[in-house]
Protein backbone atom coordinates (compact mmCIF):
# COMPACT_ATOMS: atom_id res chain seq x y z
CA UNK A 1 0.00 0.00 0.00
CA UNK A 2 1.18 3.58 -0.67
CA UNK A 3 2.15 5.72 1.59
CA UNK A 4 -0.76 8.77 2.87
CA UNK A 5 -0.28 11.99 2.35
CA UNK A 6 -0.98 13.85 6.05
CA UNK A 7 -4.35 14.12 7.24
CA UNK A 8 -3.42 18.14 6.97
CA UNK A 9 -2.51 18.21 3.52
CA UNK A 10 -4.73 20.70 1.46
CA UNK A 11 -5.84 19.15 -1.98
CA UNK A 12 -7.05 21.12 -4.59
CA UNK A 13 -6.93 23.76 -7.89
CA UNK A 14 -5.67 27.00 -8.89
CA UNK A 15 -7.14 29.68 -11.17
CA UNK A 16 -6.78 33.23 -11.92
CA UNK A 17 -9.39 35.52 -11.82
CA UNK A 18 -8.46 37.21 -15.06
CA UNK A 19 -8.01 33.55 -16.86
CA UNK A 20 -11.75 32.64 -15.92
CA UNK A 21 -14.01 35.65 -14.56
CA UNK A 22 -14.70 37.04 -17.84
CA UNK A 23 -16.94 39.68 -16.80
CA UNK A 24 -14.54 41.87 -17.99
CA UNK A 25 -16.21 45.40 -18.00
CA UNK A 26 -19.15 44.04 -15.38
CA UNK A 27 -19.99 45.94 -12.15
CA UNK A 28 -17.92 48.49 -12.68
CA UNK A 29 -14.59 46.83 -13.08
CA UNK A 30 -11.83 48.95 -14.41
CA UNK A 31 -9.87 48.14 -17.32
CA UNK A 32 -6.39 45.73 -15.79
CA UNK A 33 -3.14 45.31 -17.56
CA UNK A 34 -4.62 41.75 -18.53
CA UNK A 35 -7.43 43.59 -20.54
CA UNK A 36 -5.19 45.67 -22.51
CA UNK A 37 -3.05 41.92 -23.47
CA UNK A 38 -6.01 40.10 -25.09
CA UNK A 39 -3.03 37.92 -26.65
CA UNK A 40 -1.67 37.05 -23.59
CA UNK A 41 1.17 38.38 -21.08
CA UNK A 42 3.63 37.84 -24.32
CA UNK A 43 1.64 39.32 -26.99
CA UNK A 44 1.28 43.16 -27.84
CA UNK A 45 -0.25 45.63 -25.94
CA UNK A 46 -3.99 47.39 -27.36
CA UNK A 47 -6.19 49.97 -26.69
CA UNK A 48 -9.15 48.43 -25.98
CA UNK A 49 -12.61 50.20 -28.11
CA UNK A 50 -16.14 49.19 -28.00
CA UNK A 51 -17.29 46.22 -29.25
CA UNK A 52 -13.60 44.55 -29.71
CA UNK A 53 -13.03 40.93 -28.93
CA UNK A 54 -10.47 39.21 -26.82
CA UNK A 55 -11.11 35.85 -25.34
CA UNK A 56 -10.58 36.65 -21.73
CA UNK A 57 -13.66 38.67 -21.97
CA UNK A 58 -15.34 36.40 -21.36
CA UNK A 59 -12.98 33.82 -20.47
CA UNK A 60 -15.47 30.59 -19.26
CA UNK A 61 -17.87 33.27 -17.74
CA UNK A 62 -16.75 32.11 -14.31
CA UNK A 63 -18.08 35.19 -12.96
CA UNK A 64 -21.60 34.26 -13.74
CA UNK A 65 -21.23 30.52 -13.52
CA UNK A 66 -19.01 29.98 -10.54
CA UNK A 67 -21.78 28.45 -8.15
CA UNK A 68 -21.68 25.21 -10.86
CA UNK A 69 -18.04 24.80 -11.01
CA UNK A 70 -17.21 25.31 -7.06
CA UNK A 71 -19.71 22.31 -6.56
CA UNK A 72 -17.73 20.12 -9.50
CA UNK A 73 -14.56 21.54 -7.54
CA UNK A 74 -16.40 19.90 -4.34
CA UNK A 75 -17.55 16.95 -6.23
CA UNK A 76 -13.61 16.24 -6.91
CA UNK A 77 -13.47 16.14 -2.86
CA UNK A 78 -11.05 20.00 -2.96
CA UNK A 79 -10.36 21.33 0.22
CA UNK A 80 -8.65 24.35 -1.19
CA UNK A 81 -9.23 26.27 -4.14
CA UNK A 82 -6.82 28.97 -4.98
CA UNK A 83 -7.85 31.76 -6.84
CA UNK A 84 -7.50 35.67 -7.24
CA UNK A 85 -9.33 38.91 -6.59
CA UNK A 86 -9.31 41.16 -9.45
CA UNK A 87 -7.47 44.20 -8.09
CA UNK A 88 -9.81 46.23 -10.61
CA UNK A 89 -13.35 45.03 -9.39
CA UNK A 90 -12.43 46.46 -5.94
CA UNK A 91 -10.66 49.50 -7.53
CA UNK A 92 -11.84 50.09 -10.51
CA UNK A 93 -8.88 52.66 -11.41
CA UNK A 94 -6.29 51.59 -8.70
CA UNK A 95 -6.31 55.15 -6.98
CA UNK A 96 -9.93 55.70 -5.36
CA UNK A 97 -10.35 56.63 -1.88
CA UNK A 98 -12.86 54.00 -1.03
CA UNK A 99 -13.64 50.23 -2.67
CA UNK A 100 -16.18 49.17 -5.14
CA UNK A 101 -18.83 47.60 -3.33
CA UNK A 102 -20.12 45.59 -6.17
CA UNK A 103 -16.69 43.93 -6.46
CA UNK A 104 -16.63 43.34 -2.62
CA UNK A 105 -20.22 41.35 -2.97
CA UNK A 106 -19.27 39.64 -6.11
CA UNK A 107 -15.88 37.89 -3.92
CA UNK A 108 -18.84 37.09 -1.13
CA UNK A 109 -20.85 35.29 -3.11
CA UNK A 110 -17.96 33.12 -4.68
CA UNK A 111 -16.10 32.42 -0.54
CA UNK A 112 -19.66 32.08 0.81
CA UNK A 113 -20.21 29.17 -1.68
CA UNK A 114 -16.81 27.34 -1.29
CA UNK A 115 -17.42 27.55 2.47
CA UNK A 116 -20.94 25.73 1.53
CA UNK A 117 -18.41 22.79 0.51
CA UNK A 118 -15.70 23.10 3.14
CA UNK A 119 -13.30 24.44 0.47
CA UNK A 120 -10.94 26.86 1.64
CA UNK A 121 -10.28 30.22 -0.19
CA UNK A 122 -6.41 30.78 -0.78
CA UNK A 123 -6.08 34.66 -2.69
CA UNK A 124 -3.70 35.74 -4.54
CA UNK A 125 -3.72 40.11 -4.54
CA UNK A 126 -2.28 40.26 -7.45
CA UNK A 127 -2.16 37.91 -10.29
CA UNK A 128 -0.73 39.35 -13.78
CA UNK A 129 -2.97 42.43 -13.77
CA UNK A 130 -2.97 45.59 -11.93
CA UNK A 131 -5.00 48.95 -12.79
CA UNK A 132 -4.18 50.40 -16.24
CA UNK A 133 -5.38 53.61 -14.18
CA UNK A 134 -2.13 53.00 -11.79
CA UNK A 135 -0.18 53.14 -14.82
CA UNK A 136 -1.52 55.30 -16.79
CA UNK A 137 -1.45 58.28 -14.03
CA UNK A 138 1.72 57.35 -12.23
CA UNK A 139 4.14 54.59 -14.28
CA UNK A 140 2.92 51.60 -12.63
CA UNK A 141 5.55 50.28 -10.36
CA UNK A 142 8.03 53.21 -10.66
CA UNK A 143 5.50 55.20 -8.99
CA UNK A 144 5.78 54.69 -4.70
CA UNK A 145 1.71 55.77 -5.02
CA UNK A 146 1.71 52.38 -6.37
CA UNK A 147 3.10 51.38 -3.14
CA UNK A 148 0.25 53.14 -1.01
CA UNK A 149 -2.79 51.68 -3.68
CA UNK A 150 -1.66 48.86 -3.24
CA UNK A 151 -1.74 48.74 0.53
CA UNK A 152 -4.97 50.33 0.72
CA UNK A 153 -6.60 47.60 -1.68
CA UNK A 154 -5.01 44.96 0.75
CA UNK A 155 -5.95 46.58 3.37
CA UNK A 156 -9.38 46.65 2.10
CA UNK A 157 -9.98 43.21 1.15
CA UNK A 158 -8.63 41.38 4.28
CA UNK A 159 -10.90 43.49 6.41
CA UNK A 160 -13.83 42.65 4.22
CA UNK A 161 -12.73 39.21 3.91
CA UNK A 162 -10.72 38.63 7.09
CA UNK A 163 -13.68 36.01 8.20
CA UNK A 164 -13.26 34.36 5.34
CA UNK A 165 -10.17 33.99 3.87
CA UNK A 166 -7.10 32.68 6.18
CA UNK A 167 -4.51 32.09 3.17
CA UNK A 168 -3.51 34.70 1.54
CA UNK A 169 -0.30 35.35 -1.50
CA UNK A 170 1.09 38.69 -2.50
CA UNK A 171 2.53 38.83 -6.14
CA UNK A 172 1.77 36.23 -7.99
CA UNK A 173 5.09 35.07 -9.97
CA UNK A 174 6.67 37.82 -8.92
CA UNK A 175 9.88 37.05 -10.31
CA UNK A 176 8.45 37.39 -13.92
CA UNK A 177 8.73 41.16 -13.64
CA UNK A 178 12.36 40.19 -15.21
CA UNK A 179 10.73 38.71 -18.30
CA UNK A 180 7.55 40.63 -18.28
CA UNK A 181 8.03 43.80 -16.99
CA UNK A 182 4.16 44.82 -18.51
CA UNK A 183 2.55 42.51 -16.47
CA UNK A 184 4.86 42.12 -13.66
CA UNK A 185 5.28 45.80 -12.72
CA UNK A 186 3.65 47.90 -15.20
CA UNK A 187 6.77 49.09 -16.99
CA UNK A 188 7.12 49.00 -21.12
CA UNK A 189 8.86 45.63 -22.27
CA UNK A 190 11.94 47.66 -23.38
CA UNK A 191 12.23 49.02 -19.66
CA UNK A 192 16.33 48.49 -18.62
CA UNK A 193 17.45 47.09 -15.69
CA UNK A 194 17.42 50.08 -13.49
CA UNK A 195 13.85 50.81 -13.88
CA UNK A 196 12.80 47.38 -13.55
CA UNK A 197 14.71 46.93 -10.07
CA UNK A 198 13.45 49.63 -8.89
CA UNK A 199 10.29 48.59 -9.62
CA UNK A 200 10.28 45.39 -8.51
CA UNK A 201 12.04 47.38 -5.21
CA UNK A 202 8.83 48.73 -4.67
CA UNK A 203 6.69 45.90 -5.18
CA UNK A 204 8.67 44.15 -2.35
CA UNK A 205 7.91 46.93 -0.28
CA UNK A 206 4.86 46.82 -1.07
CA UNK A 207 4.56 43.08 -0.02
CA UNK A 208 5.89 43.24 3.02
CA UNK A 209 3.64 45.63 4.04
CA UNK A 210 0.71 43.87 3.26
CA UNK A 211 2.00 40.84 4.97
CA UNK A 212 2.06 43.19 7.76
CA UNK A 213 -1.29 44.54 7.46
CA UNK A 214 -2.86 41.03 7.21
CA UNK A 215 -1.31 40.48 10.45
CA UNK A 216 -2.59 43.12 12.05
CA UNK A 217 -6.21 42.27 10.43
CA UNK A 218 -6.39 38.73 9.87
CA UNK A 219 -4.04 37.46 12.86
CA UNK A 220 -5.15 33.93 12.79
CA UNK A 221 -4.04 34.25 8.76
CA UNK A 222 -1.05 33.26 7.01
CA UNK A 223 0.18 34.93 4.11
CA UNK A 224 2.72 33.81 1.33
CA UNK A 225 4.52 35.20 -1.46
CA UNK A 226 4.49 33.34 -4.52
CA UNK A 227 7.53 32.20 -6.74
CA UNK A 228 8.12 30.70 -10.50
CA UNK A 229 9.54 27.79 -9.04
CA UNK A 230 12.43 28.21 -12.54
CA UNK A 231 14.98 25.63 -11.46
CA UNK A 232 17.90 25.56 -13.53
CA UNK A 233 20.73 22.50 -13.56
CA UNK A 234 24.07 22.76 -15.15
CA UNK A 235 24.45 21.65 -18.39
CA UNK A 236 27.51 19.59 -17.24
CA UNK A 237 29.70 18.91 -13.90
CA UNK A 238 32.30 22.04 -15.72
CA UNK A 239 32.73 23.96 -12.88
CA UNK A 240 32.11 27.30 -14.87
CA UNK A 241 28.31 25.68 -15.95
CA UNK A 242 27.82 25.01 -12.18
CA UNK A 243 28.49 28.71 -10.72
CA UNK A 244 26.74 29.77 -13.76
CA UNK A 245 23.32 28.01 -12.64
CA UNK A 246 24.17 29.13 -9.02
CA UNK A 247 24.12 32.67 -9.98
CA UNK A 248 21.03 32.20 -12.54
CA UNK A 249 19.13 30.48 -9.65
CA UNK A 250 19.79 33.17 -7.63
CA UNK A 251 18.06 35.82 -9.89
CA UNK A 252 15.17 34.25 -8.91
CA UNK A 253 15.85 32.73 -5.54
CA UNK A 254 16.56 36.95 -4.70
CA UNK A 255 12.84 37.28 -4.43
CA UNK A 256 12.41 34.83 -1.67
CA UNK A 257 15.63 36.08 0.16
CA UNK A 258 13.92 39.70 0.32
CA UNK A 259 10.56 38.08 1.54
CA UNK A 260 11.73 35.16 3.72
CA UNK A 261 14.50 37.59 5.04
CA UNK A 262 13.43 41.22 5.12
CA UNK A 263 16.32 42.27 3.51
CA UNK A 264 18.42 42.04 0.56
CA UNK A 265 20.97 39.55 0.35
CA UNK A 266 24.71 39.64 -0.31
CA UNK A 267 24.74 38.45 -3.70
CA UNK A 268 22.89 41.31 -5.27
CA UNK A 269 25.53 43.80 -4.31
CA UNK A 270 28.03 43.28 -6.73
CA UNK A 271 25.32 41.93 -9.06
CA UNK A 272 23.66 45.57 -9.15
CA UNK A 273 27.20 47.14 -9.53
CA UNK A 274 28.28 45.28 -12.07
CA UNK A 275 24.97 46.07 -13.51
CA UNK A 276 25.12 49.85 -12.89
CA UNK A 277 21.92 49.84 -11.13
CA UNK A 278 21.64 51.76 -7.93
CA UNK A 279 18.45 51.55 -5.93
CA UNK A 280 16.45 54.29 -3.62
CA UNK A 281 15.84 52.74 -0.69
CA UNK A 282 14.91 54.47 2.11
CA UNK A 283 14.86 53.96 5.61
CA UNK A 284 11.18 53.15 5.61
CA UNK A 285 11.63 50.67 2.93
CA UNK A 286 14.04 48.57 4.80
CA UNK A 287 11.48 48.74 7.81
CA UNK A 288 8.83 47.68 5.63
CA UNK A 289 10.77 44.63 4.39
CA UNK A 290 11.43 42.91 7.34
CA UNK A 291 7.78 41.56 7.26
CA UNK A 292 8.80 37.90 6.55
CA UNK A 293 6.07 35.85 5.19
CA UNK A 294 4.54 33.08 6.87
CA UNK A 295 5.19 30.13 3.95
CA UNK A 296 6.94 30.20 0.56
CA UNK A 297 4.63 29.47 -2.24
CA UNK A 298 5.75 28.66 -6.22
CA UNK A 299 4.37 26.94 -9.62
CA UNK A 300 6.36 24.36 -10.86
CA UNK A 301 5.83 23.23 -14.55
CA UNK A 302 9.34 22.35 -15.93
CA UNK A 303 13.26 23.10 -15.12
CA UNK A 304 15.77 23.65 -17.70
CA UNK A 305 19.58 23.94 -18.05
CA UNK A 306 22.72 26.38 -18.05
CA UNK A 307 25.63 26.92 -19.75
CA UNK A 308 28.44 29.19 -20.74
CA UNK A 309 28.75 27.65 -23.80
CA UNK A 310 27.70 29.61 -26.48
CA UNK A 311 27.11 27.15 -29.30
CA UNK A 312 24.45 25.55 -26.57
CA UNK A 313 22.97 28.57 -25.82
CA UNK A 314 21.98 29.10 -29.00
CA UNK A 315 19.43 26.32 -28.47
CA UNK A 316 17.50 27.94 -25.68
CA UNK A 317 13.45 27.75 -26.40
CA UNK A 318 10.92 27.97 -24.65
CA UNK A 319 7.46 30.48 -24.51
CA UNK A 320 7.93 31.33 -20.83
CA UNK A 321 11.47 31.56 -20.17
CA UNK A 322 14.34 30.57 -22.73
CA UNK A 323 15.99 27.21 -21.37
CA UNK A 324 18.33 25.22 -22.42
CA UNK A 325 17.01 21.96 -23.28
CA UNK A 326 17.81 18.84 -20.78
CA UNK A 327 18.68 16.08 -22.96
CA UNK A 328 17.36 13.62 -20.20
CA UNK A 329 13.87 15.05 -20.12
CA UNK A 330 11.24 14.42 -22.50
CA UNK A 331 8.85 17.99 -23.18
CA UNK A 332 5.17 18.97 -23.27
CA UNK A 333 3.21 19.64 -26.80
CA UNK A 334 4.22 23.26 -26.03
CA UNK A 335 8.07 22.65 -25.08
CA UNK A 336 8.28 22.33 -21.80
CA UNK A 337 10.39 20.18 -20.16
CA UNK A 338 8.52 17.25 -17.75
CA UNK A 339 10.66 16.22 -14.57
CA UNK A 340 8.53 15.07 -11.82
CA UNK A 341 11.89 14.64 -9.62
CA UNK A 342 12.28 18.24 -10.13
CA UNK A 343 9.74 19.14 -8.42
CA UNK A 344 11.52 17.22 -5.38
CA UNK A 345 14.62 18.70 -5.64
CA UNK A 346 13.13 21.72 -5.65
CA UNK A 347 10.97 21.32 -2.52
CA UNK A 348 14.16 20.31 -0.58
CA UNK A 349 16.58 22.97 -1.89
CA UNK A 350 13.70 25.60 -1.02
CA UNK A 351 13.30 23.77 2.62
CA UNK A 352 16.91 23.89 3.46
CA UNK A 353 17.34 27.64 2.48
CA UNK A 354 14.06 29.03 4.30
CA UNK A 355 12.99 26.10 6.89
CA UNK A 356 9.78 27.94 5.92
CA UNK A 357 6.56 25.55 5.06
CA UNK A 358 5.75 25.16 1.30
CA UNK A 359 2.68 25.11 -0.55
CA UNK A 360 2.78 24.03 -4.40
CA UNK A 361 -0.09 26.33 -5.91
CA UNK A 362 0.85 25.67 -9.24
CA UNK A 363 1.84 22.16 -11.15
CA UNK A 364 0.29 20.70 -14.43
CA UNK A 365 0.38 19.28 -18.14
CA UNK A 366 -1.31 22.28 -20.59
CA UNK A 367 -2.20 19.66 -23.37
CA UNK A 368 -4.98 19.71 -26.15
CA UNK A 369 -7.32 17.24 -25.60
CA UNK A 370 -9.64 15.28 -27.98
CA UNK A 371 -13.27 15.09 -27.05
CA UNK A 372 -14.41 11.74 -28.02
CA UNK A 373 -17.45 10.65 -30.16
CA UNK A 374 -19.46 9.62 -26.50
CA UNK A 375 -18.27 12.93 -25.35
CA UNK A 376 -15.35 11.39 -23.01
CA UNK A 377 -12.42 13.04 -23.14
CA UNK A 378 -9.33 10.09 -21.76
CA UNK A 379 -6.72 12.85 -20.83
CA UNK A 380 -4.19 9.55 -19.50
CA UNK A 381 -1.20 11.95 -20.85
CA UNK A 382 -2.63 14.72 -17.41
CA UNK A 383 -3.04 11.80 -15.10
CA UNK A 384 0.22 10.53 -15.58
CA UNK A 385 1.73 13.88 -15.20
CA UNK A 386 0.13 14.69 -12.14
CA UNK A 387 0.40 11.62 -10.70
CA UNK A 388 4.56 11.60 -10.88
CA UNK A 389 4.37 15.33 -9.84
CA UNK A 390 2.35 14.24 -6.82
CA UNK A 391 4.88 11.06 -5.95
CA UNK A 392 7.73 13.26 -5.98
CA UNK A 393 6.19 15.71 -3.42
CA UNK A 394 5.22 12.49 -1.08
CA UNK A 395 9.09 11.50 -1.06
CA UNK A 396 10.28 15.37 -0.52
CA UNK A 397 7.84 14.90 2.91
CA UNK A 398 9.16 11.79 3.39
CA UNK A 399 12.69 13.46 2.89
CA UNK A 400 10.93 15.97 6.03
CA UNK A 401 10.11 19.02 3.75
CA UNK A 402 7.06 20.60 5.54
CA UNK A 403 4.49 20.77 2.12
CA UNK A 404 1.11 22.47 3.31
CA UNK A 405 -0.56 21.24 0.14
CA UNK A 406 -0.69 21.09 -3.56
CA UNK A 407 -3.54 23.14 -5.98
CA UNK A 408 -2.79 22.00 -9.54
CA UNK A 409 -2.91 24.91 -11.97
CA UNK A 410 -6.53 25.00 -14.46
CA UNK A 411 -8.68 22.25 -12.45
CA UNK A 412 -10.91 23.95 -15.17
CA UNK A 413 -9.82 24.49 -18.37
CA UNK A 414 -9.03 28.40 -19.17
CA UNK A 415 -7.42 30.61 -20.92
CA UNK A 416 -3.55 30.26 -20.83
CA UNK A 417 -1.49 33.22 -19.64
CA UNK A 418 1.26 33.42 -22.22
CA UNK A 419 -0.72 33.37 -25.25
CA UNK A 420 -3.60 33.59 -24.08
CA UNK A 421 -4.73 30.10 -25.81
CA UNK A 422 -7.82 28.31 -24.90
CA UNK A 423 -6.38 24.73 -26.67
CA UNK A 424 -3.60 24.59 -23.85
CA UNK A 425 -5.65 22.61 -21.52
CA UNK A 426 -5.26 21.81 -17.99
CA UNK A 427 -8.34 20.99 -16.95
CA UNK A 428 -9.96 17.73 -14.84
CA UNK A 429 -13.45 19.78 -16.12
CA UNK A 430 -13.64 20.04 -19.96
CA UNK A 431 -14.92 23.43 -21.16
CA UNK A 432 -16.89 23.58 -24.50
CA UNK A 433 -14.61 26.70 -25.94
CA UNK A 434 -12.17 27.37 -28.61
CA UNK A 435 -9.36 29.73 -29.75
CA UNK A 436 -11.67 31.83 -31.21
CA UNK A 437 -14.24 31.83 -28.73
CA UNK A 438 -16.21 29.57 -30.09
CA UNK A 439 -18.64 27.25 -27.65
CA UNK A 440 -20.77 26.70 -25.46
CA UNK A 441 -19.22 26.84 -22.27
CA UNK A 442 -20.71 23.57 -20.92
CA UNK A 443 -18.46 21.70 -18.25
CA UNK A 444 -17.81 18.10 -18.46
CA UNK A 445 -15.56 15.75 -16.28
CA UNK A 446 -12.66 13.94 -18.07
CA UNK A 447 -11.02 10.52 -17.15
CA UNK A 448 -8.32 12.57 -14.98
CA UNK A 449 -11.41 14.33 -12.64
CA UNK A 450 -12.11 11.12 -11.29
CA UNK A 451 -8.41 10.15 -10.79
CA UNK A 452 -7.58 13.05 -8.95
CA UNK A 453 -11.09 12.62 -6.65
CA UNK A 454 -9.28 9.12 -5.86
CA UNK A 455 -6.59 10.32 -5.15
CA UNK A 456 -7.99 13.24 -2.86
CA UNK A 457 -10.10 10.73 -1.28
CA UNK A 458 -7.51 8.47 -0.80
CA UNK A 459 -4.68 10.79 0.55
CA UNK A 460 -2.39 9.89 -2.22
CA UNK A 461 -2.95 6.36 -1.23
CA UNK A 462 -4.43 5.16 -4.86
CA UNK A 463 -1.45 7.70 -6.60
CA UNK A 464 0.79 4.83 -8.75
C1 LIG B 1 1.98 30.59 -14.66
C2 LIG B 1 0.89 31.55 -14.31
C3 LIG B 1 -0.50 31.09 -14.59
C4 LIG B 1 -0.64 30.04 -15.65
C5 LIG B 1 0.54 29.11 -15.83
C6 LIG B 1 0.57 28.30 -17.10
O1 LIG B 1 3.08 31.28 -15.12
O2 LIG B 1 0.94 31.93 -12.97
O3 LIG B 1 -1.31 32.20 -14.68
O4 LIG B 1 -1.31 30.43 -16.75
O5 LIG B 1 1.75 29.74 -15.72
O6 LIG B 1 1.03 29.08 -18.16
P1 LIG B 1 0.23 29.14 -19.51
O7 LIG B 1 -1.14 29.56 -19.15
O8 LIG B 1 0.91 30.14 -20.35
O9 LIG B 1 0.28 27.76 -20.07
Amino acid sequence: MNKRFPDSFLWGGAVAANQVEGAYQTDGKGLSTSDLQPQGIFGQRVTRTEGDFGIKDTAIDFYHRFPEDVKLFAEMGFTVLRTSIAWTRIFPEGDEAEPCEAGLAYYDRLFDEMAKYNIQPMVTLSHYEMPWGLINKYGGWASRTTIDCFERYARAVFQRFQHKVKLWLTFNEINMSLHAPFTGVGLPEESDQQAVYQAIHHQLVASGRAVKACHEIVPEGKIGNMLLGALLYPLSCRPADVMETLQQNREWLFFGDVQVRGRYPAYMKRFFAERNISLQISDQDRLDLQNPIDYISFSYYMTGCVTTNEEENQKARGNILSMIPNPHLASSEWGWQIDPEGLRILLNLLYDRYQKPLFIVENGLGAKDTVEADGSINDDYRIQYINDHLVQVREAIEDGVEVLGYTSWGPIDLVSASKAEFSKRYGYIHVDRDDSGNGTLARTRKKSFFWYQQVISTHGESLS
